[in-house]
């Protein structure tokens, strides 16, 4: 660990500029003026301090947008005229993505290379694709059995309140902003309290490019305060929350019990990441690599149930043992790291703990295990062999850098053990066989199967959740429509006697 050279000389890091609540177009304290402090994971130290928001905070947030969607232009704009401003506002993250990525890094300890050369820029793009939508939102003409006929309008859902972590801090922002500018929709914004400062930076560029004050507020806070205020306020009209499966029920629950506002929950995952005998073993190692190493395995379809079929078993291990060495982990600013801290304390006891389950649970510790650097929160790339499906590390998700491999017989079982748990987020399958691609493809309860590949997201293309992984999808025109409302106006063809 640690192994890429002290921290910090790779790239100059800015001074801070946005620490406030951004509310009505303003960057303002906290009314109770209190503040929390974020913390660099790569040491342990403090960035900054932030407002922190509360119950309090959000209701004047709240005041902003529901003004700014029941009497401001932003609803009431051409589609073409917010698309316009939206390409202005992508245009100027493209301008500012290394400070940006560098923000992410310190924030969240991400690699500064694939945020300022990839994530920021895709995310980007994400922001143009939906900016290409606003003006493509119709409804239908409908003719009824009767002597009516009817149209349908879609309409905004009206205040949305997004909820998100902290493991992909801008494209979580602006894939979830994103769509629901393009509706006409005003909304509030809770970063995770681990990553507040890239979101406040994003409702400045917002500010720049014209999005109107009330529309894009950004609170800065808690969960249990600043967020249940959210998913239980009486005047947010939808919830969108990325997050833990037991956090979505709390929100699901609160929107029940106030203003039954509906809600999409993107959860937590257990993804299998399945090989087949015929696979290019070569490529099988890469993809179980990289799919549960990624992002240091912070990633909701994190593949971290790698099945191997017997006959490829022996000669997946042996090539695993040697690509596991090239996984580097170390400053995540230094070009050659592939793995840097976990984003805090609290994720980093609680990765270590699983493995200590591991250990116990009897599975066989292939590589890594330990806690890695003088300081900050860096541990092993780590894998598990001879893992049984009972085994606490076989079950619950993770989100650390740690790999199960189990192995199989026949396709039949191999379906069979990657649906039995309880979450469907995702799933992987490698194999040149097109029989075994579509029949396990259909068969897995899950919203996204990459075939021979992995992690291959598209703003054009869906993803969410089976089962307790929650519902709604994020991404491509599915999300667009989650916050739009359809609305039917009936008239009579002839003098109806209606
Ligand atoms: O998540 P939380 P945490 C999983 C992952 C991780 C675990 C815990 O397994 O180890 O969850 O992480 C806000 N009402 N995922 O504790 O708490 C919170 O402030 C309303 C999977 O960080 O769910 C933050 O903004 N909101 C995942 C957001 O919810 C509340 C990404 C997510 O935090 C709240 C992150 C409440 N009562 C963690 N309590 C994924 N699906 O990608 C907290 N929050």
């Amino acid at each position: 660990g640690d192994s890429n050279g002290s921290l910090d000389s790779f790239v100059k890091i800015p001074d801070i500029k946005f620490t406030k609540l951004f509310i009505n177009g303003e960057f303002i304290d906290s009314i109770s003026g209190s503040t929390f402090e974020t913390i660099d994971p790569r040491t342990g130290e403090v960035i900054t301090r932030v407002a922190e928001g509360r119950k309090e905070d959000i209701d004047l947030a709240v005041k902003a947008a529901r003004n700014a969607f029941d009497h401001g232009p932003w609803p009431r704009f051409s589609g073409s005229a917010r698309g316009k401003i939206m390409m202005k506002f992508a245009n100027l993250v493209d301008e500012n993505a290394e400070e940006l990525a560098i923000l992410d890094t310190i924030d969240g300890g991400k690699l500064f290379g694939i945020g300022k050369g990839h994530d920021i820029p895709q995310a980007a793009e994400c922001l143009r694709y939906y900016a290409g939508a606003a003006d493509k939102i119709h409804g239908e003409t409908l003719k009824m059995s009767s002597e009516f006929q009817a149209y349908t309008l879609k309409e905004p859902v009206g205040v949305v309140g997004h909820i998100i972590p902290w493991n992909f801090p801008s494209q979580m922002f602006l894939m979830k902003v994103g769509p629901a500018l393009a509706a006409g929709c005003t909304m509030v914004v809770k970063p995770a309290e681990q990553t507040p400062l890239s979101a406040l930076f994003y409702a400045h560029l917002a500010k720049l490019a014209g999005v109107p004050d009330g529309v894009i507020n950004v609170v800065t806070g808690f969960g249990g305060t600043a967020g249940s205020a959210i998913s239980s306020h009486m005047d947010i009209d939808m919830v969108s929350f990325t997050g833990s499966t037991e956090v979505g029920r709390l929100v699901m629950q609160a929107a029940a019990l106030s203003n039954l506002k509906p809600v999409s929950l993107e959860l937590g995952g257990k993804s299998p990441l399945m090989i087949f005998d015929d696979a290019d073993v070569d490529k099988a190692v890469d993809l179980a690599l990289l799919g549960s190493l990624y992002n240091k395995g912070e990633i909701c379809v994190a593949g971290t149930r790698i099945f191997v079929q017997e006959g490829i078993y022996d000669k997946f291990l042996e090539k695993l043992a040697v690509g596991i060495k090239t996984w580097v982990v170390g400053d995540p600013f230094h070009p050659s790291t592939r793995q840097g801290p976990q984003v805090d304390k609290k994720q980093y006891e609680k990765v270590l703990s699983y493995i200590e389950h591991g250990k116990t649970e009897g599975a066989t510790l292939f590589a890594g295990g330990n806690p890695c650097g003088k300081k900050g929160y860096f541990i092993e790339p780590t894998i598990f062999t001879d893992v049984k499906d009972h085994m606490k590390i076989a079950k619950e998700e993770i989100f650390g850098p740690v790999m199960s491999v189990f192995k199989f017989k026949t396709v039949e079982e191999g379906i069979e053990r990657a649906n039995a748990t309880k979450y469907g987020l995702a799933a992987g399958i490698v194999t040149n066989n097109l029989n075994i691609a579509n029949t396990v493809s259909r068969s897995i309860r899950a919203g996204v199967i990459w075939i021979n590949c992995y992690f291959a997201f598209d703003r054009d293309c869906p993803y969410g959740g089976y089962k307790q992984s929650g519902f709604g999808r994020d991404l491509g025109m599915d999300a667009l429509h989650k916050y739009l409302h359809v609305k039917a106006v009936a008239t009579p063809i002839y003098n109806s006697p209606w």
